[in-house]
């Protein structure tokens, strides 16, 4: 039986659907140099940093730019982003979200935030839910990016947990590595598929509540 004490939360993907915007942006951008962003590969985009997005991004065309240009084609990137979710509100919160993070909250459990987006304090912050949080971490508190541990092992050391006591839900297949390489309970959201590293993989938090999804986590374990 697992002894759950704190859940870290990825923030696109799992708590709200920014992913879709990202996508936009970057999509938007990558015509400047001729190259078509596949969903297949902004699939690969999911969990990286900004910088290393672009990064990707260029890769395809085989294009090479200098430090310089690279930090100008991020702050293009962000300024556009930022454009597409200037009006996001609570109503952008994935489904159940809200009550599950109350519920957490009501019942003693921790609460954290590991995100790679160095937007993500703006985002809790305007979709509303910014005071469940003990400990965010993002995009900006971080060395290693997804797959390394550093955004959830942080996010636990600055909790005062132990990753073997807590759950990380991600919705990338590098958050899933990093939460495994930690120590942690990895959920992941979306496809079996796509995240077979996970300890199970949920499609969301519709209808599901804290024991409904530590039974499911107990169930596989003791398989
Ligand atoms: P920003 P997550 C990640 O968020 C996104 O999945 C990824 O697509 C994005 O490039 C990255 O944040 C950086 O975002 O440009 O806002 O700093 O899934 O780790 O919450
Ligand atoms: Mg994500």
């Amino acid at each position: 039986m697992v002894n759950i004490t704190a859940c870290i939360f990825d923030l696109d993907g799992v708590i709200v659907d920014t992913a879709g915007y990202h996508f936009a942006a970057w999509k938007e951008m990558a015509k400047r140099w001729n190259i078509e962003l596949t969903h297949a590969e902004n699939e690969k985009l999911k969990g990286v940093s900004r910088v290393d997005s672009l990064k990707h991004i260029l890769a395809l065309g085989n294009i090479n730019l200098g430090d310089d240009e690279i930090n100008h084609y991020c702050t293009l990137k962000n300024d556009h982003y930022l454009s597409l979710i200037a009006s996001m509100d609570e109503s952008e919160l994935l489904p159940n979200v809200k009550a599950l993070l109350k519920e957490l909250s009501d019942i003693g459990i921790k609460i954290g935030l590991g995100s790679a987006s160095k937007n993500a304090p703006l985002i809790i912050k305007k979709t509303g839910i910014e005071h469940y949080f003990q400990a965010v971490i993002s995009g900006s508190d971080v060395t290693n990016g997804k797959p390394h541990p550093e955004t959830f092992s942080k996010g636990a050391d600055n909790l005062g947990v132990l990753p073997e006591s807590t759950i990380v839900f991600e919705d990338s297949q590098k958050g899933i590595t990093a939460a495994k390489r930690g120590g942690f309970y990895a959920i992941g959201i979306g496809s079996p598929l796509d995240l077979k590293e996970a300890d199970i993989v949920i499609p969301g938090f519709e209808n599901l509540t804290f024991d409904g999804i530590v039974s499911q986590l107990n169930a596989t374990l003791n398989k």
